[in-house]
């Protein structure tokens, strides 16, 4: 297998801005005990972690977080924490209009709020630093429980063209955030999807994201909503829990398991999966399943690659799709190169 022939450019066109998976030793640890196959786990939070983050205009309209100057994406970074992390991000507004950041799910005080009205936005030019903390579940002093921060959670301007970000998060700035327990079992890779008024991560219809992994890999999807439509999110072929995770805790776990969910406006969830378990490698469609939604673009492809890079039984049939998706080989062309 050489899965250095895929295009590693992840569906959110980011950077991940790691929990610390490359540099947490319970990882190593893991991965060094002789259980074959025992997957990676969240490190114990509590750390202090500091990110730089730049809101700017995109060359073709659209407006985007990024962790450099000059590449900003749509969807923004992944930002991921575990719970007792805190997190300083010092935010610089690249644009000649007030931006802000307004994150869902974390602990923030008023004045990270990321609004007018608590004056945590940024001016053009400007820089400022929020703060974002999270914290792990408890008991408070009566006894009841407290739960954590941990989640599938996300941010987005909350400014820019109305003071509720309608005209910001409208053009692309948005990003995804993931809170994770300790002990969570971490992803071999990862793809956010954001369902935005008709649109998958902003793109054209024609131009819908796909995204690439192969038969066995442990993938981890992280679906936020924006705009002004409720949608429905169906995979093909992958099934996962309505919990927290998408993972069931064991045979007593009473979650529901699905394959389609409901979601609305400012609504996030994610899960993971196992690529092609039970039912192969393929090309998976994933889409909204109002069918006037999925008729109009809202639509997209989970490669699932065999070892050997190739993806069996694999037809390009949309117009717009067909042109692009020359080749049944991920290696060779699907997915390379594509959606730019
Ligand atoms: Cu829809």
């Amino acid at each position: 297998m050489d899965r250095r022939r895929f295009n590693r450019r992840l569906l959110t066109g980011g950077a991940v801005v790691a929990t610390g998976m490359t540099s947490l030793s319970v990882a190593s640890s893991s991965r060094a005990a002789p259980a074959v196959d025992a997957p990676k786990t969240a490190p114990a939070g509590g750390r202090i972690r500091h990110l730089t983050l730049y809101a700017e205009k995109l060359t073709d309209g659209r407006m985007g977080y990024g962790l450099e100057k000059g590449k900003a994406t749509t969807p923004g970074p992944l930002i991921e924490l575990v719970e007792g992390d805190t997190l300083h991000i010092e935010f610089e507004n690249l644009m000649d209009v007030p931006v802000s950041l307004h994150p869902h799910g974390v602990d923030y005080d008023i004045v990270n709020d990321g609004t007018r009205f608590s004056r945590s936005h940024v001016e053009p030019g400007a820089t400022r630093t929020y703060t974002w903390r999270t914290h792990a579940p408890g008991r408070r002093a009566d006894g009841t429980y407290r739960p954590g921060s941990a989640g599938y959670w996300h941010y987005h301007d909350h400014v820019v063209g109305t003071d509720h970000g309608t005209g910001g998060i409208r053009k692309g700035l948005y990003g995804p955030v993931v809170v994770r327990r300790k002990g969570d079992i971490l992803p071999d890779k990862q793809f956010t999807i954001v369902f935005n008024d008709m649109t998958i991560n902003n793109k054209p219809a024609a131009e819908a994201p796909d995204f690439q992994a192969t038969v066995g890999d442990r993938v981890e999807i992280i679906m936020i909503t924006h705009g002004e439509y409720y949608h429905t999110f169906h995979m093909h072929g992958h099934r996962w829990a309505d919990n927290r995770t998408g993972l069931l805790s064991g045979p007593d776990d009473v979650s529901r398991v699905i394959d389609n969910k409901i979601t609305g406006p400012a609504d996030s969830f994610g899960f993971q999966i196992i690529a092609g378990e039970h039912v192969g490698a393929g090309a998976w469609m994933y889409h909204c399943h109002v069918q006037s939604h999925s008729d109009m673009g809202m639509a997209g492809l989970f490669f699932v690659a065999k070892p050997d890079g190739t993806v069996p039984g694999y037809e390009p049939h949309h117009p717009a799709a067909a042109g692009a998706h020359a080749g049944a080989s991920v290696a060779s062309g699907p997915a390379g190169g594509h959606h730019h």
